[in-house]
């Protein structure tokens, strides 16, 4: 794999936009900014592009989106010519096709890496964003977008006793670059979400023994990975267009015809076999088989049971089954799992399954780690602990609009923005998959690829109208916000402690963020406010010397 550094020289301070990440966000949105004309920099604190593909690269990483769907649209060549060799690709296909996707579209000379963004400050009287890097550079720009992502600021929870450990330990979303050697080691991985599963399944067969310390188990839907058959990829090639057509307008952001009906309203032999249907297909479409699933405490009871039967079928071991079964939540309100072997590798002699909800950790010692029950011995330690999602990686960075106000302060209360895209008090900031957007309960492709399509949109208008500023009002941001309360509340998902609701983070506000009405009607939300002129939001044009001041016309219709 290529990763160079930045080629571009670094003398130049003054942008007509400024990307910060160079995920899949960050690299869509600078291929289309500079087909407009416009120069960009991207910020990516990585030595390469990938974003979460380049940090979590923890063994058995892989998507759990088929990557048919999971994949960039915008390009037929792109899409008809790269071959992805499994249903859901490993985290080193994906990594390897954003490098082929930088490659192909000559990206590098416009991206910065290992820089990071420290700070991004709006001068109203220069009408541009002033940035800053962590090595304390400084550059300019009129329009500043976050590509951020989600789900990128790690978090390590606070553990006792960490600095005395002997072994090694890893956080699964700051992987590191060269190969860990399980073979042999006694491991302990603490953490059974998305990243702990997938970690579990692929650390198994590699360690001497592996203790999987879980302090609530989640639910699983078995993804049936495995080669990727040509003629199945061809099928979708042939008819690519109409399957993002249907990715476009789902729910989810994956194509899915639902059955319109109630769970609960339905008779049981008919439920059951519309749930084994879905549990043969796999992966999350499991829980749109009825559309009231993630609304309706007993429609989703009845979809909960089934799986918990799967788990008691699965694993041989009748404690081990009953510990692996969630009690605290419903199916999906925390985030989904979807595996391939997750539940049978608690069948294997060499794993133990160690539950810390009724004997937590107390503290890591030199040798492992100590529950109020026992201790364990450990080479190495796989922290799968997460992240401070969705507002999170954004507020890690010190980003002050009008006035000097921070966005922590205006977001102290919970993340306000409109459509997710922008927040008033801040022009010209955009971001890709913000808080208040279908982010996290998407297929961040085709949510990525929606927005900057957007934001494209919106700033070539203003590129040929000679506007300086593009600001959401404060008035259309209070009703965006109390619309996706509202929405939120129809769903069981507020009812619960996860990083859907930031309560994984000691101190953040407790609040369901994503926008829950689906993929589909945002994005006709979207278009609608477009198509009435960005409604909501206001322009404003150039001050008289202002940085910012261009002619109007200066793209070519
Ligand atoms: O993180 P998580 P993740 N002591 O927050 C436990 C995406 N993703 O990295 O539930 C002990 O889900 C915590 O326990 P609890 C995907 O969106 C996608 O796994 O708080 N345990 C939980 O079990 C996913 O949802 C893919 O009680 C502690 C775990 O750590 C999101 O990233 C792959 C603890 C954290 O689970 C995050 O997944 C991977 C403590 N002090 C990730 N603190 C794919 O596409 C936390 N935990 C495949």
């Amino acid at each position: 794999m290529q990763q160079t550094a930045a080629t571009t020289p670094h003398s130049k301070t003054q942008f007509d936009a400024v990307v910060i990440g160079a995920g899949f966000g960050g690299m869509y949105m600078l291929h289309r900014l500079r087909k407009l004309g416009l120069s960009v920099r991207v910020f990516e604190r990585g030595d390469g592009v990938g974003g979460t593909w380049y940090w979590n690269r923890y063994p058995g990483a892989r998507c759990d989106t088929e990557s048919m769907t999971y994949s960039y649209s915008f390009s037929d060549d792109l899409e008809q010519q790269w071959q992805w060799t499994e249903r859901y690709a490993p985290q080193p296909e994906i990594l390897a096709y954003a490098n082929h996707v930088a490659d192909r579209f000559d990206l590098r000379r416009d991206i910065q890496f290992e820089t990071a963004v420290r700070s991004a400050v709006f001068d109203e009287g220069a009408q541009h964003w002033h940035i800053t890097t962590a090595d304390g550079e400084c550059v300019n720009a009129r329009y500043c977008i976050s590509a951020v992502g989600c789900l990128s600021a790690a978090t390590l929870p606070e553990f006792a006793g960490l600095e005395d450990f002997k072994g090694q330990w890893y956080h699964t979303g700051q992987w590191p670059h060269e190969p860990v050697d399980f073979a042999g080691k006694r491991v302990g991985i603490i953490g059974t979400g998305s990243s702990g599963e997938q970690s579990t399944i692929a650390i198994a067969p590699q360690a001497a023994h592996l203790h999987v310390f879980q302090r609530t188990p989640n639910y699983s839907i078995p993804a049936w990975n495995g080669p990727l058959a040509p003629a199945d990829a061809n099928r979708i090639k042939a008819n690519y267009r109409a399957w993002r057509e249907a990715a476009r307008h789902s729910q989810i952001g994956i194509p899915f015809e639902s059955n319109g009906k109630s769970a609960k309203a339905v008779p049981p032999e008919e439920r059951e076999r519309e749930y084994e249907a879905a549990w043969a297909d796999g992966g999350f479409n499991f829980v749109m088989s009825y559309p009231d699933l993630l609304m309706d405490i007993e429609s989703n009871r009845t979809a909960a049971d089934f799986v918990e039967r799967k788990i008691r079928a699965i694993v041989k071991d009748p404690a081990v089954a009953e510990l692996l079964t969630p009690k605290d939540h419903p199916l999906g309100t925390k985030r989904l799992c979807v595996d391939t072997g997750y539940y049978e590798t608690f069948n294997r002699d060499n794993v133990t399954l160690v539950d810390i909800r009724s004997a937590p950790i107390e503290t890591i010692t030199a040798n492992g780690l100590r529950t109020r029950d026992a201790d364990y011995e450990l080479d190495i330690i796989v922290f799968a602990t997460g992240f401070d999602a969705i507002a999170g990686p954004l507020l890690k960075l010190d980003i002050r609009g009008r006035g000097g106000v921070r966005l922590a302060d205006k977001w102290a209360e919970g993340p306000r923005t409109y459509l997710g895209l922008a927040t008033a008090g801040f022009p010209n900031l955009f971001m890709i998959t913000g808080p208040g957007s279908p982010c996290v309960l998407s297929n961040m492709l085709t949510s990525i690829e929606q927005h900057v399509d957007w934001m494209v949109a919106c700033i070539e208008r203003m590129e040929k109208q000679g506007l300086a500023l593009i600001e959401a009002e404060v008035q259309a941001e209070n009703d965006w916000v109390q619309t996706v309360h509202e929405i939120g509340h129809t769903t069981l998902y507020p009812l619960v402690d996860s990083w859907y609701t930031g309560t994984n983070i000691p101190g953040k506000v407790r609040m369901f963020t994503p926008y829950a009405g689906g993929v589909g009607t945002y994005r006709r939300v979207c278009e609608a406010v477009a198509a009435k002129d960005y409604e909501g939001f206001r322009f404003a044009p150039a001050l008289a010397g202002s940085a910012s001041g261009h002619a109007p016309n200066a793209i070519a219709s």
